[in-house]
């Protein structure tokens, strides 16, 4: 029995402050039916998918950002979705800014099964940026201002067939997010991202973003055994560009499909799942080759220490 599953890796171009939740999920809806005419199992949006990338900008007061922020999902503005997931039998992983009841803010993705049932959520784990105000950027990254990190852990799921694992963006600079779905034997690791083209504490590396973002997402599924789909917000969002370069990479570490533009863009492959038991069951046979004891700082100490 194969298990393929076809994958629509759903590219958002900018979406500007004034932009209301209905323009965003209208153009989500016109992504999702291009997938469904591209026969997908299942599309992916970006990080943050449903609002302008709101902590490029501080305000003291939180409570005015509230707006940011879903408190329901699905609520009436984001329901469209839900609805068309079941009639187009169309799975989809949405990434959005989470304010729970008891007022925790997180960065959340959400997994959404054909039917329209909630199959997972997941909440970064690696929360980049920074907690202050800092004036002398050209433009904010307050995201640990923001959001909280998840108390929860990396989740793997069982869905289409398969183990299916979420991260999001700077979780994908990080291996031990991908080694700890790895040892829970993911299978599709889905990852949004909003990553801008200048990096305030070290700008030599604008010219690398590009680079670094294959450079992870490639290494890290190869060294798992594991599709990963990458897939961004970018184009020039209220002045700051985001990079593009969505990508459907491969257990092998190759990139299958990539988007060519910095805008709303529908990327497809046919995903065989099987593909991962190639690395799973060689090269990357965990059970044969790994040795835990000897990663034991890994878990137990969390900056460098020198002896
Ligand atoms: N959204 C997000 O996590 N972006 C970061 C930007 C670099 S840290 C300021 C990323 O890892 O792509």
């Amino acid at each position: 029995m194969s298990r393929v599953v076809t994958v629509g890796a759903a590219q958002l171009g900018p979406i500007q402050r004034d932009h209301t939740r209905a323009e965003v999920v209208k153009r989500l809806v016109v992504l999702m039916t291009e997938a469904a005419n591209k026969s997908c199992d299942l599309v992916v949006f970006p990080e943050l998918a449903l609002t302008t990338f709101f902590p490029r900008w501080f305000e003291p007061d939180i409570t005015k950002a509230d707006h940011f922020y879903e408190t329901q999902m699905p609520s009436k503005f984001t329901q469209p979705l839900f609805d068309a997931a079941r009639s187009l039998g169309l799975a989809f992983c949405l990434g959005y800014a989470e304010l729970t009841p008891d007022r925790h803010r997180y960065n959340t993705q959400v997994l959404v099964g054909k039917n329209g049932e909630t199959i997972a959520k997941y909440r970064k784990i690696h929360v980049p940026g920074h907690e202050h105000h800092e004036p002398d950027r050209p433009f904010q990254h307050a995201e640990r201002y923001y959001f909280e990190p998840s108390p929860d852990g990396f989740g793997v799921w069982n869905a289409f067939d398969g183990r299916i694992g979420m991260m999001i963006c700077n979780d994908r600079r990080w291996p031990e997010a991908y080694r700890v779905m790895g040892l829970k034997g993911v299978e599709m690791i889905l990852c949004g991202y909003n990553t801008p083209l200048h990096y305030a504490p070290d700008p030599t590396q604008d010219r690398l973003q590009s680079f670094h973002n294959s450079l992870v997402m490639q290494s890290g599924a190869y060294q798992n055994g594991t599709w990963v789909i990458g897939v961004a917000k970018c184009g020039l969002e209220e002045g700051v560009a985001s990079l593009g370069e969505s990508a459907i990479i491969a257990p092998s570490g190759e990139i299958m499909a990539q988007a060519v533009t910095t805008d709303d863009e529908l990327v497809t492959h046919k995903c065989d799942l099987d593909w991962c038991s190639n690395y799973k069951k060689t090269l990357f046979d965990f059970d044969r080759y790994r040795r835990p004891e000897m990663y034991l700082p890994i878990t137990t100490q969390r900056g460098v220490v020198i002896d």
